[in-house]
């Protein structure tokens, strides 16, 4: 019996291994013994030579770092960081015998001395946001090294905060997990997880980065340390929510709202906003495992046209290559891929190729005809990672035996970048990277590259520090390559692993999904959660990447996808075909419905990019970020908006045809018949495969084109608004424009243009008001359509 008990205690610990970690046996930070302050930063010493630091960068944006035992190091650096300076807001501060205030107009930083505890307060209630379970703290003595996944990284360090018994979170970017957080455990170690179902975690990226929300008000911690590091919202105790790394600097950010959107603002201040893609990156796209030679290519492209299915990209997965050797092409397979993508481009139909950081391991001499000049040049140059006894670092990847280049390493950055020409000379359009956590098949546990160095601006860290920021490095070596190789395009990159900051340089999808209605279930929470973490454009593998599906899983997988910023179908090389048209007419039909209402919705998506661009509020979007104030939304895992005014509930499940739909308050339409319905309760609407069940904010206007079969087919075509009027029967929208391919809208080329219009007389009047940039779009027409 006692056997029997070990043994499920040690599978208990086996399956969670790190929520045993006991944060209550760290040493505490000491008390406050005096402190000093410059222009933007409150710095206190502690009893135990500990030093604590508040950095004023904004009224509702304050920086707490600490050091223990030790000053804080001068050095001061993170790759996440897009913004260093900061116009230091009104601040003061005011002292009692137990505490010291830091207060801006929003925010009241409050210090206690003894033990050394620090609250958040609304400035102007004084109501409290969040406060500290018990100080700042650190192993100390070691104690928690057993439960370290490596030992060698550090010192765990551990800020722990009181939970709220009503309290939400949200964010962490990429998790296989429900939207609402709360009672949740999680470990950020970027990890290769093909086939992951809900729960498995860590999957592929790290976005230190939460929302809490209580009683309507809410608050963001970025822990900006891309060590590995772990969230506990209430696992382990009715206590605390606590977060920890097992090394690095207890440095995090702490954002004010109240509202949400405001916090996803200073987000994208604070690391970074996303820049707009191409606009044909909204366009639909088509991949597989892998679609080899050119003359299949051509096929999928020939098929999609003679089934009037829009499409605007296709993906060359790993199989382009000669043996895997990124930069290359097949000779046999793409003899000529510039004559390829001219053709493609004829019908509107662009190319992206995937680009692993694997760089296969082949010494000038030991290799084939032709010699690999990515390796040659790499290694002459010294670009490639070593580990600390010297070595180079040796993972098997693709190619077999290979090498990672330090993106740490500013001139090895370049010259990745630069390498691209290969592709941009080729009519390549885009760059899709993959496996870069980064995986390796010797080991995926990362285990294997904790000794593994980089330059990491003459710190020497090693992978415990830079492994999760190893893609974020890789994206932006490419993302900024392909601006210098196209100074005239916007890049477009697609990633799978990511840090924070990974919006300033590429798109994401989820990985390999499997093809069953539980992945497709959690598209939706994986979305909106990346979208509340600072990354709006996300999709994943339209009808799931691992599995067989059918044509039921298939349509409703579009009916999720056709309104995701990314919507590229793409399956595994041994896995079912799963275009489009596999599963017959009947579900193509369907299929193509949907494609084109995305085409038709185009200048809506886009407007609401746009949006996403300049605020950091995400494109599809949890109802809870729309009705902050309505705790019904706070849970809510199967329904979705696009922007404000599109309301979705797909349906999730084989065989079902009917659901029930949570309506907000206000006025909604039903998106097929116009049927109005006042909102504040559910629903139940039948939904049939033919549809999916689609609401429009009563108050919209909503900006629509005439489906194309590729962004830009008729560039003039015209513009309908269609206006849902709300209860007062007045409606207003706005329109984004610009030329959709160059870096133009960054210096004010673009137009916005806004619309409104009230009931009048029986008619309904419409005004097109101020329109804001220098951009001309032309002679077009504009429509309104006044529906219900
Ligand atoms: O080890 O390039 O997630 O989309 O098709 C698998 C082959 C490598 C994983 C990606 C998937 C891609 C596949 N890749």
């Amino acid at each position: 019996m006692k056997r029997l008990q070990i043994v499920f205690y040690l599978l208990l610990f086996v399956a969670t291994p790190a929520a045993a970690q006991d944060i209550t046996a760290l040493q505490p930070i000491g008390s406050v013994i005096s402190y000093a302050r410059t222009e933007n930063t409150i710095s206190f010493v502690c009893s135990d030579n500990s030093q604590v630091r508040l950095t004023i960068l904004a009224p509702d944006l304050i920086r707490v770092r600490a050091a223990f035992a030790k000053p804080i190091p001068a050095k001061d650096h993170s790759w996440a960081i897009a913004k260093d300076d900061w116009t230091t807001p009104r601040w003061n501060i005011s002292e009692t015998t137990g505490a010291v205030t830091v207060s801006t107009d929003e925010v009241e930083v409050v210090v206690s001395r003894s033990p050394l505890l620090i609250e958040f307060r609304d400035a102007r209630t004084h109501q409290l946001i969040n406060a500290d379970e018990r100080p700042m703290a650190h192993d100390a003595k070691g104690q928690l090294a057993g439960m370290m996944f490596d030992p060698k990284a550090g010192t765990f360090i551990a800020v722990s905060k009181k939970l709220g018994f009503d309290e939400h979170f949200y964010g962490l970017g990429e998790k296989a997990a429900r939207l609402d957080k709360r009672r949740g455990f999680f470990v950020n170690w970027n990890s290769d997880t093909p086939g992951y179902t809900e729960g498995r975690d860590p999957i592929y990226q790290t976005i230190p980065f939460y929302l809490a929300l209580q009683r309507g008000v809410a608050y963001g911690i970025f822990f900006d340390n891309s060590y590995r590091s772990y969230f506990d919202f209430g696992r382990s105790s009715q206590q605390r929510a606590w977060f920890g790394a097992e090394g690095g600097e207890l440095n995090y950010y702490f954002f004010y709202g109240p509202s949400i959107k405001k916090i996803l603002g200073r987000y994208a201040d604070l690391t970074g906003h996303m820049p707009l893609p191409p606009m044909w990156a909204l366009g639909n796209q088509q991949s597989r495992w892998s679609y080899y030679p050119d003359t299949m290519v051509e096929e999928v492209a020939r098929e999609y046209r003679q089934r009037d299915l829009p499409l605007d990209a296709i993906h060359l997965d790993i199989d382009y290559m000669r043996g895997y050797r990124v930069f290359t092409f097949d000779s046999q397979r793409f003899p000529n891929p510039k004559a390829l993508s001219d053709k493609l481009a004829g019908q509107g139909i662009k190319l992206i190729t995937i680009v692993d950081p694997g760089v296969k391991h082949e010494p000038r001499g030991g290799g084939t005809d032709p010699r690999y000049f990515v390796f040659e040049q790499g290694l002459e140059r010294n670009y490639f990672q070593h580990r600390s006894n010297g070595q180079l670092f040796v993972p098997r990847v693709w190619p077999g035996e290979s090498v990672f280049v330090d993106y740490t390493l500013p001139e090895a950055r370049r010259w990745w970048g630069d390498l691209h020409r290969v592709y941009t000379d080729n009519g390549i359009a885009g760059i899709w990277n993959d496996m870069n956590e980064p995986s390796d098949f010797v080991d995926q546990t990362g285990k294997n590259q904790l000794d593994v160095v980089s330059y990491d601006e003459g710190e020497r860290t090693t992978h415990a520090k830079n492994r999760n920021t190893f893609a974020l490095l890789m994206s932006r070596a490419t993302y900024e390559g392909l601006e210098r190789l196209r100074p005239d395009g916007r890049p477009y990159v697609i990633t799978r692993a990511g840090y924070a900051g990974i919006q300033r340089y590429a798109t994401m999808w989820i990985g390999d999904t499997n093809s069953t209605w539980d992945a497709l279930a959690l598209n939706i929470p994986m979305f909106t959660t990346l979208g509340l973490s600072g990354e709006p454009f996300v999709g994943s593998d339209v009808g799931g990447f691992i599995g067989r599906g059918n044509g039921e899983l298939l349509v409703r997988s579009y009916q999720v996808s056709f309104l995701a910023p990314f919507c590229r179908n793409h399956k595994v090389i041994d896995g079912y075909d799963q275009e489009p048209w596999r599963f017959g007419k009947y579900y193509e039909d369907i299929i193509r419905k949907f494609l084109k209402l995305r085409y038709e919705l185009l200048p809506f998506l886009y407007t609401t990019l746009e949006e996403s661009h300049r605020t950091g509020v995400p494109v599809f979007r949890p109802l809870m970020l729309n009705y902050q104030d309505d705790p019904n939304t706070y849970n809510i895992d199967d329904q979705f908006m696009i922007g404000s005014n599109l309301l979705v509930a797909p349906i999730l499940k084989p065989d079902v045809t009917r659901r029930l739909v949570y309506l907000p308050s206000g006025t909604w339409y039903d998106y097929w018949t116009n049927k109005k319905y006042a909102g504040g309760t559910m629903i139940t609407v039948d939904a049939p495969l033919e549809t999916v069940p689609m609401f429009v904010r009563g108050g919209a206007m909503i900006p629509t084109t005439t489906p194309q079969n590729y962004v830009g087919e008729r560039p003039a075509a015209p513009i309908t608004f269609n206006i849902y009027p709300d209860e007062k029967a007045t409606a207003a929208g706005n329109l984004y424009e610009d030329d959709g391919v160059s870096p133009g809208y960054k210096r004010g080329l673009f137009r916005r243009t806004t619309v409104s219009g009230r009931r009048k007389n029986g008619g309904f009047s419409t005004s097109i008001n101020s329109s804001e940039g220098q951009f001309n779009p032309g002679a077009r027409q504009l429509k309104f359509a006044v529906k219900g």
